[in-house]
């Protein structure tokens, strides 16, 4: 047989960013040979980016993992799966018998937030392991969102979206879709949709300190100071007050505390806020007349917001634009999507999501959010000693080492434990302290079903992901993984019987009959005309429109009131830190008396936080590791494109080579994180670790976060920028 009668294509979702575009697989003797955009794909209609396509190098790798691996001293050595499970549970339950359960702490990484099977499960296992020392990349990322969503809605899951597809004018604060293919906003082939909304007639406009990709394509980009987007944002809302630009529509029958926000912003007047946003008076007017003037409007924050120490209370400011110029729930507006598999309603009936400063954390005394205390603290849990100190860790895909903040602290953390497993196919920066790395299947080896990103699509949409290739014969899954791994903790626990009948009910449920369940009692389910079950959801393998973002408000309301306070509590308590930092910054105060930018990051298209870099095809030609610079600032410090320099912070300092363009505002310096996998020793991606760059967390420092919602501030880092001289 020729290999070409071998050839048989698949088709599934991509799950290496939350577009989640379809993708068709070409498979030959049970290795993918190609991946194409699924040109049937009812929501990315063919789209696919070359991440996407580059998802084959990632099964085709041979540095990637496939059996679990002991620490010695001479090296790593592969163990049996039953061994390596064993080893783990025995020295979680170890680490939880001598020093109690905080003593283990868990940190949850961003990749394999689309299955099914980690979302449901490590709920579990953090409940049989009993620990509060939960961590995640959220608080570097998304926490303010969480927070907000849970305050004003009721479930931390409950992420409104911009109807993208329908509105006639997008402003994006802080966010580059058509790099990162939009985040906490599904949109596949986001170019696509952006310019249906001029060929709408509509307008798009980008607050940005970088003339990002999204910025190019937009009618308007506003370049703004790093870190002010609080004030910039507070002053939009003041010109609603003031123009008597306030109508909140349908929303005033269910959003109370609107009046008393006028009084929280009278200060930031557009003139007021005009030296320290670099946005003028003018602009600022024209922004939010334009917003409150438009038919079909949505304000949209990413990265650039959350990011910053006034996290929580500069994205409340997003949803009080909103809300204020009626766009809440309405179409194109700021609607929430129904998923089939309704996770807001379901995770924060099931899990201790539900909730903010129930405890706090021990060094710091930050307040948990969704059962989670940020990423900023991790590494002082660890090394802090007293009661309820981490002395093992559990890493589920993740790098903190190069993804939290000051990851030189993280690296001499993650070696002070006493144990640390990692499930993880790559021996990288952080899991190269673990005891154990027990390697999961990769994407298409394993069967797949999304049920976080629909929650946040701008189009109702279901599907099943099935197997496209299959693993050896003894390769678990990460669900498999955490289920064996739960089975032995539940034996030690509850006794073997207990254990047992735990362990069969749970195989009974997971994945497939829970789905199910899930899909039967979702919006979308027995009592609605679609019916949905799995099997309905199996008949479609290019996945199953559902629809445009529908009206969901008030009934979807999780709050006890069935209600929205605007002006909630939380938020209002946060404010005078607003006002102190304002008049700080009035007085022209901007600077530490050292620094001369302020440092921001960038995405790469065909880059993926701090992996993939393994993928030769992935890393070469503009996906390069650089610091931009504006021709102005370049100049007067003379400084030359190529230039290496050294860029230093309070926490220390890395180097990287200069690209000048005018790109970036003067004053502001851009690095992407996730690089330098060649300044630390022995990890296990080699091709990575011949690319040439440092960690821009090497740099970013655990004391700069939002105290709110705990969230890393890795934006606007003050720094010093200087040429190093040839010795
Ligand atoms: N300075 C700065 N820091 C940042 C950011 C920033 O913008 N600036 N962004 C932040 C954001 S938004 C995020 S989400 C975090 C990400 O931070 P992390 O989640 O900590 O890091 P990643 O690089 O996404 O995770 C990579 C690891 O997951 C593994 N992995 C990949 N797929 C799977 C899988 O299917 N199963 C398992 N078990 N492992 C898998 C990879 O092999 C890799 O080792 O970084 C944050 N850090
Ligand atoms: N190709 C690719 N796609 C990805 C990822 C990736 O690493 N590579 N990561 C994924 C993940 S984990 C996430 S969370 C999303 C993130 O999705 P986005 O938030 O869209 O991604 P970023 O490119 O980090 O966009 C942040 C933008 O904020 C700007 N910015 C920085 N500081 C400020 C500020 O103070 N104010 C304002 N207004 N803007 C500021 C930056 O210049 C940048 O353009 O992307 C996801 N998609
Ligand atoms: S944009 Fe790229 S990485 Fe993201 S889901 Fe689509 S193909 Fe995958
Ligand atoms: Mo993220």
């Amino acid at each position: 047989m020729s290999a070409k009668q071998d050839l048989t294509l698949h088709y599934r979702a991509c799950n290496l960013c939350e577009a989640s575009c379809g993708l068709e697989i070409s498979v030959v003797d049970n290795r993918v040979t190609a991946i194409r955009g699924d040109a049937s794909d009812p929501i990315s209609r063919g789209y696919v980016c070359p991440k996407g396509v580059a998802m084959q190098d990632l099964h085709n790798d041979p540095d990637r993992l496939h059996h679990p691996i002991r620490r010695t001293d001479t090296g790593w050595e592969e163990i049996s799966w039953d061994d390596a499970l064993n080893e783990v549970g025995s020295a979680l339950l170890a680490a939880k018998r001598d020093h109690g359960a905080d003593a283990i702490g868990f940190y949850l990484g961003n990749p394999i937030t689309h299955g099914w099977g980690p979302i449901l499960l490590i709920p579990q296992l953090l409940s049989a392991l009993g620990t509060r020392n939960r961590y995640s990349a959220a608080s570097v990322d998304q926490q303010p969102q969480h927070l907000l969503s849970y305050l004003l809605f009721g479930s931390p899951l409950l992420l409104p979206v911009p109807d993208i597809d329908r509105t006639d004018f997008l402003m994006v604060v802080g966010g580059n879709p058509l790099v990162s293919n939009g985040s906490i906003m599904t949109a596949p082939n986001v170019k696509r949709r952006l310019e249906g909304i001029r060929h709408r007639g509509g307008r798009i406009v980008v607050i940005d300190p970088r003339r990002t990709q999204t910025a190019h394509v937009a009618d308007q980009h506003v370049f703004i100071r790093p870190g002010t987007d609080i004030y910039l944002l507070a002053a939009m809302v003041h010109v609603l007050f003031d123009e008597g630009l306030v109508r909140p529509g349908r929303a005033a029958n269910f959003v109370d505390g609107m009046d008393s926000i006028e009084s929280m912003v009278s200060p930031f007047t557009p003139e007021a806020v005009a030296d320290i946003t670099g946005v003028d008076a003018a602009t600022v007017r024209q922004l939010a007349r334009e917003f409150a003037a438009a038919s079909r409007a949505a304000i949209y924050a990413r990265l650039g917001v959350c990011q910053t120490e006034f996290g929580t209370s500069a994205y409340w400011l997003i949803h009080v634009l909103n809300v204020l110029t009626g766009r809440l729930d309405e179409i194109g507006g700021w609607m929430f999507a129904q998923p089939a598999f309704d996770l807001p309603k379901i995770g924060a009936k099931t899990t201790d999501l539900i909730g903010y400063d129930r405890w706090r954390s021990r060094v710091r005394g930050i307040p948990e959010v969704a059962a989670e205390f940020p990423s900023v603290t991790l590494a002082d849990e660890i090394l802090t000693p007293g009661e309820g100190q981490i002395r093992a860790m559990v890493l589920v895909a993740g790098n903190p080492v190069l993804t939290v903040p000051d990851g030189r602290r993280m690296d001499e953390a993650l070696a002070d434990l006493d144990f640390c497993v990692s499930v993880d196919y790559y021996i990288n920066e952080s899991n190269r302290h673990a005891n154990i790395i027990l390697p999961p299947t990769a994407v298409l080896e394993r069967e797949e079903f999304d049920v976080v990103f629909p929650a946040v699509s701008v189009r109702n949409h279901v599907r099943w992901g099935p197997q496209v290739i299959k693993p050896a014969s003894d390769a678990k899954s990460d669900a498999q993984i955490l289920t064996d791994l739960l089975e032995r903790i539940d034996t030690a626990q509850l006794g073997a019987q207990r254990a047992r009948l735990l362990a069969r009910a749970r195989r009974k449920l997971l994945p497939k009959r829970l789905i199910d369940i899930a899909l039967r009692i979702g919006p979308w389910g027995l009592r609605s005309s679609r019916s949905l079950t799995l099997k309905k959801v199996q008949k479609h393998p290019h996945g199953l429109d559902l629809g445009p973002l529908q009206m969901v408000l008030p009934g979807r309301l999780m709050t006890k009131t069935k209600r929205i306070t605007l002006n909630h509590p939380v938020v209002v308590a946060d404010w005078p830190r607003v006002l102190t930092d304002f008049a700080r910054r009035d007085k022209n105060i901007d600077l530490p008396p050292d620094a001369q930018f302020l440092l921001i990051g960038r995405r790469h298209l065909r880059s993926n936080n701090s992996w993939m870099h393994n993928s030769s095809r992935l890393v070469s030609g503009t996906n390069r590791y650089s610091l931009m610079m504006n021709p102005a600032d370049a100049r007067e410090l003379e400084l030359s494109d190529g230039d290496q320099v050294t860029i230093r912070s309070t926490v220390g300092t890395i180097a990287a080579p200069l690209e000048i363009t005018d790109e970036v505002m003067s004053g502001v310096v851009c690095l992407p994180h996730g690089w330098g996998h060649g300044t630390r020793s022995n990890v296990g991606w080699r091709h990575a670790s011949d690319l040439p760059g440092a960690s821009l967390n090497d740099i970013t420092d655990t004391q700069r976060f939002d105290p709110i919602s705990g969230n890393a501030a890795v934006t606007a880092l003050p720094v010093s920028v200087s040429r190093i001289t040839a010795t």
